[in-house]
């Protein structure tokens, strides 16, 4: 009989979790460089979507920059970086998407101050499904 009870148990939390799918989304190892005021910085996480339907992000903002954009950064045909503006960036469903330096990254145009090392701010990221998550973002050397 206890076991029965368990496995019943074992199912609502199964149930209960499937059913909070607008949290299902994680950001992790959050950091921006640093940067003087004028000037730009960008951020960079980890996404992680354990649950079984796709996303994507859209958009972020923050008032520590006069423009926020999603970037990636990439080798143009003579070896130099560039950084194209994505309109959004899909997040796989089970999957994960990392933002680093050389890849994808949330750019900060126009600092509103300086931004130095033990520093933090705010950026709100903008999912199609999960809607806004609101990351408290450390400044760090890279
Ligand atoms: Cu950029």
């Amino acid at each position: 009989m206890k076991r029965i009870a368990f496995l019943t148990t074992l199912a609502l939390v199964l149930v209960l979790t499937a059913c909070g799918g607008s949290k299902s989304l994680t950001v992790q190892n959050v950091w921006a460089r640093p940067g003087v005021g004028g000037q730009n910085s960008a951020v960079y996480f980890v996404i992680d979507n354990p649950g079984g339907q796709a996303d994507n992000l859209l958009d972020a903002s923050s008032d520590i920059a006069d423009a926020v954009e999603l970037h990636k950064s990439e080798m143009g045909d003579n070896g130099e970086m560039k950084m194209i503006h994505q309109e959004k960036i899909p997040v796989p469903a089970k999957g994960q998407v990392e933002f680093k330096p050389g890849g994808f990254h949330v750019m900060l145009i126009g600092l509103k101050r300086d931004l130095n090392p033990g520093d933090t701010f705010q950026v709100t990221l903008h999912f199609e499904k999960a809607g806004d998550i609101t990351l408290d973002v450390p400044v760090k050397q890279p």
